[in-house]
């Protein structure tokens, strides 16, 4: 196993990165030819001096970048490459490794003719040893061709499905489908960096838990270090953390490195705590971190150093409630989207840092990332600021369990070895929607969790239903009920009349049957930016802003009778949907529009979310 992290800024730097963003190239196959690269091995090609290469900025989904059909709507192997120039080595010991943020689906790349191993999955970041044939290219110059393939199927996650059909004629077409609503932004979506490390390395750091004993007023973090197999001579650890000050608060002392059996635990006395924001208690300062230093010897010298940051906190449940160090928090939030205009799912730091200041703006202080994993950079952001986080395998609207438990199994581990240091993860939803009505359904996701929960013993598990009460079978396994429900949109829509009554009414029956914290995770209504009617209709910004307040009422009731631990609205921001004739390329349920302008209803939220108190 590698355990990734992201490098953190410490005082001594033993490693080196580079970016390998911007304009690379780019071609697709044509229609009738889907293995065009393959057959003609498009690796050995240079592709500056093929005219159907076209120019594709890195990072981005491929989708909204030309005026083509065709591009927006491919599914298949599209290829990237470019010209990569290292840097002089110090050889023979030094590793390199290619780091991709995030690509959708399945990942191939080739370093020159050298093919590396693939990856599979979207979303979550991982590396690639290249050091090989990194050492073999002349003159530290190499071609990085990448094939990246985002067709789904009932063996990936989430699940599509591409079909030859035949018309009543006989004529025959292909279509592609997916239960999910949103539109399926693919290629590399993640920042791609080069990071040359010393070999051998420090392969990982993995926080296992944290810990506070009020008592003592102690915390603690137990973490395993992969050091990989002996190979330096006379070696040597140490571990150190500081503070968010950068104060050093905790040191090891020189001690000999532990190549198996290696789980290791700082204390610190009377800690910072992590805290969510919003909690109403000025002595709570939100988003505190610690920073853990491992640093590895080769006798009196420091060979490698990785830095990894966590939070102490703890998470438990009440049947009614969620408590962070101990105390009960209420969730005030949103689901969103990574979705923005023209990049698509593309990684960008300006969208990101715009959404969490537009986030603090209206007093929330969870999210969900509905529905699959963000970026690191997203979830660091979390973690500084104290937004508690739901994170969401890329498991949207499941319908065929037959075929999927063990990549199902395999991705979570993944998100757990990219993720897990996070303080601002709280819990782990397993997926959105999935038809657990199904028999087949229980089975599964009690060995999704058993398995899950082997890994991490200190979040909370869930997954989000859209099941009636009555047909929901796999739910049980989980420690906290997360329901969607659309009163007054879906479900009787234009009847705001009725939306406090049946929500209160359904969301205490679940909390009363399952005795766990519920949290609505999805209501809301579509709204069209600057559309109004008096009185409110459907799609209008009023109607909107009344629905909304329709189920604060709800709320609030329940929350005087104890019955409701969140409320997360849907969404936070427009999105994108595939083409379908009842909605006008958007999904218009945020209270801000596409380009992060808010709508009426962003006021109301605003409003109710900087009033309420989550924690006294
Ligand atoms: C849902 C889904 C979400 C959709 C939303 C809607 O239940 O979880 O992916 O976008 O409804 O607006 O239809």
């Amino acid at each position: 196993l590698i355990f990734l992290t992201g490098i953190v800024e410490c005082e001594i730097s033993t490693r080196f990165e580079f970016s390998l963003n911007g304009i690379w190239k780019f071609r697709l196959p044509p229609p009738d030819q889907p293995n065009k690269g393959f057959d003609e091995e498009w690796w050995n090609s240079d592709f500056r001096y093929e005219s159907d290469a076209i120019d594709m900025p890195v990072p981005s989904s491929f989708n909204d970048i030309t005026t083509d059909h065709d591009v927006r709507d491919f599914v298949g192997w599209v290829w990237y490459q470019r010209i990569v120039q290292l840097p002089k080595l110090p050889q023979p010991r030094a590793s390199v490794l290619l780091h991709f943020g995030s690509a959708e689906y399945y990942t191939q790349a080739w370093i020159n003719d050298f093919k590396t191993h693939d990856h599979i999955g979207g979303h979550i970041p991982f590396y690639l040893d290249i050091t090989e044939p990194a050492k073999n290219s002349s003159d530290g110059s190499f071609r990085l061709t990448v094939a990246v393939n985002n067709t789904l199927s009932d063996k990936t996650l989430p699940q599509g499905s591409l079909k030859f059909e035949t018309d009543t004629d006989g004529y025959q077409y292909k279509t592609y489908t997916h239960d999910f609503d949103y539109f399926d932004y693919a290629g590399l979506n993640g920042k791609v960096r080069v990071e040359i490390a010393p070999h051998p390395r420090i392969y990982g750091v993995e926080i296992r838990s944290v810990g506070y004993d009020k008592l003592t007023d102690r915390g603690s973090a137990t973490f395993r270090v992969d050091f990989g197999p002996p190979q330096l001579s006379d070696p040597a650890c140490r571990y150190t953390v500081s503070d968010w000050r950068g104060k050093e608060v905790f040191d090891s002392r020189r001690k000999e490195c532990p190549f198996s059996d290696n789980e290791d635990v700082v204390l610190i006395d009377s800690p910072d705590l992590w805290w969510p924001r919003e909690s109403f208690n000025q002595s709570r300062t939100p988003g505190r971190l610690y920073t853990l230093h491992v640093h590895l010897y080769e006798g009196e010298n420091i060979w490698d150093v990785v830095s990894v940051n966590f939070g102490i906190r703890t998470i438990s449940s009440t049947p009614s409630s969620i408590l962070i160090n101990g105390e009960p928090a209420y969730l005030k939030g949103f689901g969103m989207h990574q979705d923005a205009e023209l990049r698509g799912r593309g990684f960008d730091a300006v969208q990101l840092t715009r959404d969490i200041n537009l986030l603090k703006w209206t007093g929330a202080n969870a999210i969900r990332t509905s529905h699959y994993p963000y970026t690191e950079e997203f979830l660091d952001m979390a973690d500084r600021y104290g937004f508690m986080v739901i994170l969401e395998t890329p498991a949207c609207s499941l319908s065929n369990f037959d075929t999927l438990l063990g990549r199902h199994m395999k991705v979570f581990a993944e998100m757990y070895y990219a993720f897990g240091h996070h303080p601002s993860v709280i819990m782990w939803s397993m997926a959105n929607e999935p038809l657990s009505n199904n028999p087949n359904s229980t089975a599964y996701f009690k060995s999704l969790v058993d398995f899950a929960r082997e890994f991490d013993t200190t979040r909370l598990f869930t997954f989000v239903t859209s099941q009636q009460i009555l047909n929901e079978k796999a739910i049980q396994a989980m420690d906290v009920i997360c329901l969607n429900r659309y009163e007054g949109w879906y479900s009787l829509g234009g009847r705001l009349d009725l939306v406090e009554h049946r929500i209160g009414r359904e969301l205490s029956q679940w909390q009363a049957k399952y005795q766990k914290p519920v949290i609505l995770t999805e209501y809301g209504a579509e709204a069209l930016s600057g559309y109004h009617s008096l009185p409110s209709t459907m799609w209008t910004e009023n109607y909107q802003i009344e629905l909304l307040k329709e189920h604060f009422k709800a709320f609030d009731s329940l929350r005087q009778d104890d019955a409701l631990a969140g409320e997360m609205l849907w969404n936070f921001a427009d999105f994108k949907v595939p083409q379908e004739y009842f909605r006008a390329e958007y999904c218009n349920k945020g209270i801000f529009t596409r380009n992060r302008q808010p709508k009426g209803a962003a006021y109301t939220i605003k409003s109710r979310y900087t009033s309420l108190v989550s924690i006294d």
